[in-house]
């Protein structure tokens, strides 16, 4: 087994692996998957169905086709639209949840949320089309909740938030016809199509695979953190801390993992409730102490400054601290391992989601009518759980970084446009004149294949050196922000032009902009520069790009696909399983460029991929006329 620190590049993390060198971790179960199997590797095996599974010899001495005859093209394609498929339904049925909550809250049906963000609700519901003067909020948001409701099931026509993309975009998606109709819809399109015997045609399932992409960038994920701002409210600059540290050695600590806001928003406010804390005194506690792991402890860190203690790689780390007394975890990103692990120890694995249960979790459905009913249950089920920490276990390492989080598409022109009026004209004036080369959105998960954040890091701190503003998401976000790069103070490794900026207007260089389906913050970011003018008609004629260095995850597959999708270059660290077919591979990389004006990158090395960003941003810029960045050294 390789020592902690090659496994990890964070400090808490390499100290909790050598406190516990028995432990079961992703990194131990990867390594005994090794070799893993090439053939899924490459995209070249399938078992859609049962004449199958079948696999392709790469090499071509096996055979060259399945059984029902599908080549290496067919198999690869259609796996990888099913993992659109099922990241887009994974992000959309988020949204879908949120949007539930909207309307009960508005039907007055729920004891946990209210309105928070008026000013956002009627902005939504003008562009919805719904009448707002003099009318009760509740009914606006009812009506806001209705109309997103139904963007779920429609069956024709498009999806309302296309509109917000430029013209030029929503002909090419017209053009090759792959508007989205519905965001459901496009899932079982993708399913049906990858069905044994229908869509045998690689570029057929692509152009579906983007169509069920759009369905999610542009319709439930962008639902979901609209109706989330209206719901829990709009982030704000906020500032917290970071990393196992925030772990607290004489409080009742709960955990919330996962990724819906609902459950841990509430949790908030339960934490803070009188009562608990009085009871958690009673029990020996100096408190209750929430912290998150993944997106659902962005939403909360955004929205309320409740500190994050990881990301992906580091839930059964913050379990081996000996000080967790209550895991809470909703769905997605939630390794079916902390089971076990809970098994020895004395934390509660609660899982909380009727379609996310684990083994030995303890399952207290959550229920938004009665949402701060349970989620003081929960609190308590912690509390009564705090005697039972063992003193002599517990090892939580002194390691947390502050950091600065919760910009939005709305406070980033608030802050760069200055004190009296909201204008992304400062931020587009700052790329044209060159201090800032441009922007790129480094969003994406953890993965064992790679050295844990090094390459978020890597990368992230090379652009920033070059004058290029970073925006960054999920788990790339708590990487970033472990490394004190979300602070202000990390203007000092910037370049001269990104620096300066950073110096006027007080921010960090790293924008840390939420959770994963806060992605879709960034469209909106772009689409307001695109609309403030100077910087071309459409998505592929801006300086930007993204990177997802260290990605694993379906959802992340969703992204990168509506992110290209949307003519917005995409550098990969790990490549797609689609190896196996050179057509494929081909058509990722460089073809279908010439469909939606951008294309896929494969590149392990975070250093190259700055150096392949910094030079596409260049080519832009010089299309667009602008004159070019001088490097510092
Ligand atoms: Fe094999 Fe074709 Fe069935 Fe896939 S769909 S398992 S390639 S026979
Ligand atoms: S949580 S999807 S590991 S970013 Fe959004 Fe992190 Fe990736 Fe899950």
């Amino acid at each position: 087994m390789k020592k902690a620190s090659e496994l990890t590049h964070d400090k808490a993390s390499r100290e909790v692996l050598e406190n516990n060198p028995q432990l079961e971790t992703a990194w131990t179960r990867y390594e005994k998957m090794l070799p893993q199997c090439g053939f899924g590797e490459m995209g070249l095996c399938c078992k859609n169905c049962a004449m199958g599974p079948c696999r392709i010899d790469p090499f071509g001495d096996g055979p060259d086709k399945g059984i029902c005859g599908a080549t290496s093209e067919i198999i690869s394609a259609r796996n990888l639209v099913r993992m659109i498929a099922a990241g887009s339904a994974a992000h959309s049925d988020h949204g879908r949840d949120i949007v539930h909550t909207l309307l009960l809250a508005a039907e007055g049906k729920t004891n946990g949320y209210s309105i928070k963000d008026k000013k956002k609700l009627l902005v939504i519901a003008t562009e919805y089309g719904i009448k707002t003067e003099g009318r009760d909020t509740n009914a606006i948001a009812k009506d806001v909740a209705e109309i997103a409701y139904a963007e779920f099931s429609q069956q024709q026509g498009e999806l309302r938030f296309i509109k917000r993309a430029p013209e030029k975009r929503q002909k090419i998606w017209r053009d090759l016809k792959i508007v989205p109709r519905g965001i459901d819809r496009e899932v079982v399109d993708t399913l049906h199509r990858t069905h044994v015997g229908a869509d045998n045609d690689d570029l057929s399932l692509f152009l579906q695979g983007l169509r069920n992409s759009l369905a999610d960038g542009w319709g439930g994920s962008m639902i979901a953190t609209e109706l989330s701002d209206i719901l829990f409210g709009s982030p704000k600059p906020i500032r917290s801390k970071v990393n196992l540290g925030v772990i607290s050695k004489d409080e009742v600590n709960i955990i919330v993992h996962g990724h819906e806001p609902t459950l841990s928003d509430v949790m908030v406010a339960a934490v803070r409730d009188k009562e608990m804390l009085e009871y958690a005194r009673s029990k020996g506690a100096k408190g209750i102490n929430l912290a998150g792991i993944c997106c659902t402890a962005n939403e909360i860190l955004m929205r309320h400054g409740i500190p994050i203690a990881g990301n992906f790689l580091q839930q059964e780390l913050a379990i081996a601290t000996g000080a967790v007394e209550v895991m809470l975890v909703d769905i997605q990103c939630v390794m079916p391992a902390l089971g076990d692990l809970c098994q020895c120890s004395h934390t509660k694995l609660i899982s909380t989601s009727p379609k996310a249960k684990f083994p030995f979790a303890t399952h207290m459905e959550f229920n938004e009518e009665k949402a701060l009913d349970i989620a003081k249950e929960i609190v308590k089920v912690a509390i009564d759980n705090f005697p039972n920490r063992v003193a002599a276990k517990v090892n939580i390492p002194d390691v947390t970084m502050d950091l600065v989080a919760g910009f939005t598409a709305e406070s980033v022109s608030q802050f760069l446009g200055g004190k009296y009026r909201s204008t992304y004209r400062p931020l587009n004036d700052a790329i044209i004149s060159g201090r800032l080369r441009g922007a790129v959105g480094i969003v994406g998960c953890n993965n064992p294949k790679q050295v844990h954040d090094l390459c978020h890091i890597r990368l992230t701190k090379e652009l920033i050196k070059r004058d290029v503003l970073v925006v960054t998401t999920g788990c790339s976000a708590i990487a970033c922000a472990k490394e004190g790069l979300l602070t202000p103070e990390a203007k000092d490794i910037c370049g001269p032009g990104l620096k300066e900026i950073c110096d006027t207007v007080g921010i960090p260089p790293v924008l840390h902009l939420g959770s994963c389906v806060d992605i879709s913050r960034i469209l909106v970011i772009l689409c307001n520069v695109l609309k403030e003018g100077g910087l071309g008609e459409d998505f592929s004629d801006l300086p930007v790009a993204a990177a997802a260095p260290e990605w694993m995850s379906e959802k992340a597959v969703a992204i990168a696909f509506y992110a290209v999708g949307s003519g917005i270059n995409t550098f990969l660290g790990n490549p797609f399983p689609v190896i196996g077919s050179e057509k494929v591979k081909k058509f990722l990389l460089e073809d279908i460029e010439n469909l939606v004006g951008a294309k896929f990158v494969f590149e392990a090395d975070p250093v190259k991929t700055a150096d392949m960003i910094v030079k596409l941003l260049d080519e832009k810029r010089k299309k667009l006329g602008l004159k070019p960045v001088a490097e510092k050294n």
